[in-house]
């Protein structure tokens, strides 16, 4: 029988947490085969409800379920981590400036790299959910040094599987038809939903809309701001399609990506398709034995330049503004 994994996850008991636990103790995150061991870092106004979920998670009787731990403590909850899935984070509340958004995550995601840094296995395979999640998992990253840079990515997965819905619905095709569809930049409403290589059924899905208006007045629009759709609809944020998002991101980093398909992920750029190095932005990507690679040689017209770029820049002004408090 295999060794259980380790896997933390941090803000566990709020409603990504809620809807993303129990996948990871069936067995979604990392396969039918896979045995985990949870442990759940929470604040302390947190931890009584993790203990329920927990006890819900026990009333579940997964076979792949080996034990639950549940902490406040980073390096408890951090030790011989092989994932981590960071949750947990201050969202902005009204009248917040872009400054102090930064500087209280930088409060949870510079201890938490630490954290990680000084306790996880030597595996340690990282995801930021908790926004702003390319600069949280930027603030994580620098505190780990110990750490592959590499290990530290964030989540577009949500915006990706977002772009292939809408494509599918404009295009009339199934969704397992959509391939090679990108996410670049930012998790953030200046991301860019590229379908200029992806394909419908074989074809150019770009060649197949044929509709610049609709890309850059409805597609691009739709899918920046679902998430505030969502909230409007539901009366609260995403939580099951953002917890089913980290878990693709994960299946997907560990398992591999099809033939003849790739991914989006927020990783650290080295410096292709023009995106300085060392900014967390999502680039496509391809994944095998664990590993991941940007897919290159990618003709970028004028249009999708121009996006690239914007949301580009936006990272970079988030990088001198965590720079300038001292975060990274
Ligand atoms: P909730 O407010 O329901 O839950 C957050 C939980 O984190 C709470 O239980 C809180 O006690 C805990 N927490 C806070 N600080 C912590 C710390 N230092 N250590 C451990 N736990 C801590 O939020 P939820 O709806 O679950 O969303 C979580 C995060 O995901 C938010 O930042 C949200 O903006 C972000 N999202 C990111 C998405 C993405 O695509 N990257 C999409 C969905 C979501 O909006």
């Amino acid at each position: 029988t295999r060794t259980p994994v380790n896997v933390t996850v941090t803000g566990a008991a709020g409603q990504i947490g809620y809807a993303l636990l129990f996948r990871i103790a069936s067995g979604h995150l990392l396969g039918p085969d896979v045995p985990v061991n949870l442990r759940l870092l929470e604040i302390p106004q947190g931890l009584k409800a993790a203990e329920g979920t927990a006890m819900e998670l026990d009333d579940c009787a997964f076979p792949l379920l080996r034990n639950i731990e549940i902490t406040d403590d980073a390096n408890v909850g951090f030790a011989g981590a092989n994932v981590a899935l960071l949750v947990g984070a201050r969202p902005r509340t009204k009248g917040m400036e872009r400054g102090d958004l930064l500087s209280a995550n930088g409060g949870i995601f510079k201890p938490q790299g630490k954290a990680i840094n000084d306790n996880a296995a030597d595996d340690i395979k990282v995801l930021v959910v908790g926004n702003p999640a390319n600069t949280n998992a930027l603030i994580a990253q620098a505190a780990a040094p110990d750490v592959p840079a590499e290990r530290f990515t964030a989540m577009t997965r949500l915006d990706h599987n977002r772009a292939i819905s809408q494509l599918a619905a404009k295009t009339g095709a199934a969704v397992s038809d959509i391939k090679k569809l990108t996410i670049w930049g930012n998790h953030s409403a200046t991301q860019y939903p590229d379908i200029f290589h992806a394909e419908v059924a074989g074809k150019n899905a770009a060649e197949l809309v044929n509709d610049e208006a609709w890309l850059a007045d409805t597609f691009i629009p739709t899918v920046a701001k679902r998430g505030a759709a969502i909230i409007e609809a539901r009366g609260a944020s995403s939580a099951a399609s953002a917890a089913n998002a980290a878990i693709d991101h994960v299946y997907t980093w560990v398992n591999g990506t099809a033939p003849g398909d790739w991914t989006s992920m927020g990783i650290p750029s080295d410096g292709s398709y023009g995106v300085p190095e060392g900014l967390i932005s999502s680039f496509p990507v391809t994944t095998k034995d664990g590993k991941y690679e940007i897919v290159q040689g990618l003709d970028i017209n004028e249009f999708s330049r121009t996006r690239i770029d914007a949301s580009v820049q936006e990272l970079a002004e988030e990088r001198d503004a965590v720079r300038e408090l001292g975060l990274i």
